[in-house]
């Protein structure tokens, strides 16, 4: 048995089905490996699309996701997709090929200090010592990106590691594999529960990790105990993420928050008086002490209870815990649900005004309904404008959304991971224009694998988010360098195989969509679109 073997055997004993890969000389002992373990290797176009597909299975399966690479530059290519895992607290682990240690600093090909790279994206990050380690390494490392705070971790495999004999022994447990817990004292958690209840106001925050479907049945669970607004948040755009329609009036009104996994960062305005009441008392649950300590730094004098404990666990202890809230919370709940679930009823009447051009809201509104046929329905929202706008105006089961990274172009492999988590379900991919062209060529993967979905693309011929702040900031005449060409993204995706179809009246789109769901085959709707600002929903008005 090579290590290679004790990898592949480890990881297929653990219950990993799939993993997530690109080829490269450093790597193709585990590819043989493979072929004898119960191991499917999906094999991409593009290391970050490899990455992008792990987080996209974590997140929609709850296991973890796993990448392979090859060194250097197939290293290299991969760690940006590691800051969208890490962001999304997804539990991804990233093996990369690596140069022999007895050829390291002597220039061997591809040599390069990768787990120093990896290493601010990352959990943990290391290069495995010898071969009789690899076992152990690779189920540590799910271990770590499982427990506490969710997120990426790397580990560098050197070609000797992976091609020396090693003992059948190593293969390792699939208890090694299990996620630490750190579970919330009784009194720890009763102590929280008396203070939100002795609040007029009080709201539960949970961060990325808790907006998988597991998670938010998780959060959902909490406020049906508690009758305290329990509200997951994973947009970059914070207290302005359209999704939450009005939900900033409510975070303004609040005089009690828990943040539960949830970090006081910049989508909370640093906790800032502009977005939280300056007398609100701040608890925290974290599973970080860092994070704590951050928080206490941010607002002093208002911090209250301050927790090391898992989120996922402490979600689950207080709701077991809680009794019946105050009547006086009933009223503040359902002020909270009716901000959230508000937006601007002129959406109902959008329409472009440019001719043969939809509005956002016409290309995504009638996706609903396809949504809606099944329990376990994907949704995957990216790009700028416009996957603002898609996240605002529809909801599934689950929802991968590029997330609190900011980082657009992970649609099309979030989509074909999706799938093959969801072998039955519509899966619908809602992107930009600009953010099509990162990883198209995954198109490819999805037809070689056989993972159809759905791309429907707001095509808006620009880089509009960054056109729209360029109008705001620097105005009309400094418009610069952010126009893409009205490129047919349907005909690319028939040129790859699949099925493409373009939409410039709204009332076909929805056909458009059930004829592309139907063909089986992976599918572009082109929707051409009005390039109009993203919302941001306020009850009085909408502004740009
Ligand atoms: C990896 C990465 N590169 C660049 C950006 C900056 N950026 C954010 S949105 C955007 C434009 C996206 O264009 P498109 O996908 O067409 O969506 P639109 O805004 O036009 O609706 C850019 C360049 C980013 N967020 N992430
Ligand atoms: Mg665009």
């Amino acid at each position: 048995m090579r290590g290679a073997d004790a990898l592949v055997r480890s990881l297929a004993n653990a219950g990993v089905r799939h993993v997530f890969a690109l080829s490269g000389n450093h790597i193709m002992s585990v590819f043989d490996a493979a072929l004898d373990a119960r191991l499917n290797l999906v094999h991409t176009r593009h290391e970050a699309a490899a990455v992008h597909m792990a987080d996209a299975w974590a997140r929609v399966t709850g296991e973890p996701g796993i990448a392979l690479v090859t060194g250097g530059p197939g290293h290299a290519n991969a760690l940006s997709a590691l800051y969208t895992a890490q962001m999304a607290e997804s539990p991804v682990v990233l093996l990369s090929g690596h140069a022999p240690h007895d050829e390291l600093r002597r220039g061997s090909f591809q040599e390069l200090r990768q787990a120093e790279m990896a290493a601010p994206v990352t959990k943990s990050s290391w290069t495995c010592a010898r071969a009789a380690d690899v076992a152990a390494d690779v189920a540590r490392a799910v271990r770590i990106a499982r427990s506490g705070r969710p997120g990426p971790v790397h580990v560098s495999l050197p070609t000797d590691v992976l091609e020396s004999a090693v003992d059948a022994s190593v293969v390792a447990s699939v208890a090694a594999f299990a996620p630490e817990s750190c579970a919330i004292a009784t009194a720890d958690a009763a102590a929280i529960l008396g203070a939100l209840r002795r609040a007029l106001r009080p709201l539960i925050l949970a961060g990325p990790a808790s907006c998988t479907r597991v998670g938010r049945r998780r959060l959902a669970a909490l406020e049906s105990a508690t009758g305290i607004p329990c509200v997951g948040m994973e947009s970059p755009r914070g207290i302005n993420d359209p999704c939450l329609g009005a939900f900033a009036e409510i975070l303004a009104a609040a005089d009690c928050i828990l943040l539960v996994g949830k970090r006081l960062d910049f989508t909370l305005a640093f906790g800032a008086a502009s977005a939280i009441d300056a007398k609100c008392a701040i608890l925290q649950i974290d599973p970080e002490p860092a994070e704590l300590e951050r928080t206490r730094r941010a607002v002093a004098d208002r911090a209250g209870a301050s927790i090391v404990a898992d989120a996922a666990a402490a979600t689950d202890a207080l709701a077991m815990l809680a009794r019946p809230g105050p009547p006086k919370h009933n009223a503040w709940r359902d002020e909270a649900r009716h901000a959230i679930a508000y937006r601007p009823p002129a959406w109902d009447r959008a329409c472009s005004a440019e001719r043969g051009k939809l509005h956002p809201v016409e290309v995504c509104r009638p996706l609903q309904r396809l949504l809606d046929r099944h329990p376990d329905s994907v949704l995957v929202c990216d790009g700028g404008e416009f996957g603002q706008w898609a996240q605002a105006c529809l909801d599934a089961p689950h929802r991968v959304v590029n997330g609190v990274a900011g980082s657009i172009g992970a649609a099309l492999p979030f989509a074909l991971a999706a799938r093959l988590a969801q072998p039955e379900a519509p899966v619908v991919a809602l992107l930009g224009d600009g953010t099509f062209g990162f990883h198209m060529a995954e198109i490819d993967t999805a037809l070689r694998y056989g993972l159809p979905f759905v791309a429907v693309v707001g095509n808006d011929a620009r880089w509009n988010a960054e056109y729209q702040i360029q109008l705001r900031r620097y105005g009309a005449r400094r418009l610069t360098g952010c126009e893409l060409r009205p490129l047919r993204y349907d005909r690319l995706t028939a040129a790859f195989g699949g099925h493409g179809e373009q939409v410039t009246d709204a009332g076909d789109l929805l056909a458009a969509v059930e004829r592309a769901h139907g063909s089986a085959l992976p599918a572009c709707v082109d929707g051409a679109i009005e390039g109009v600002a993203a919302p941001v929903v306020r009850r009085d008005a909408i502004s740009a």
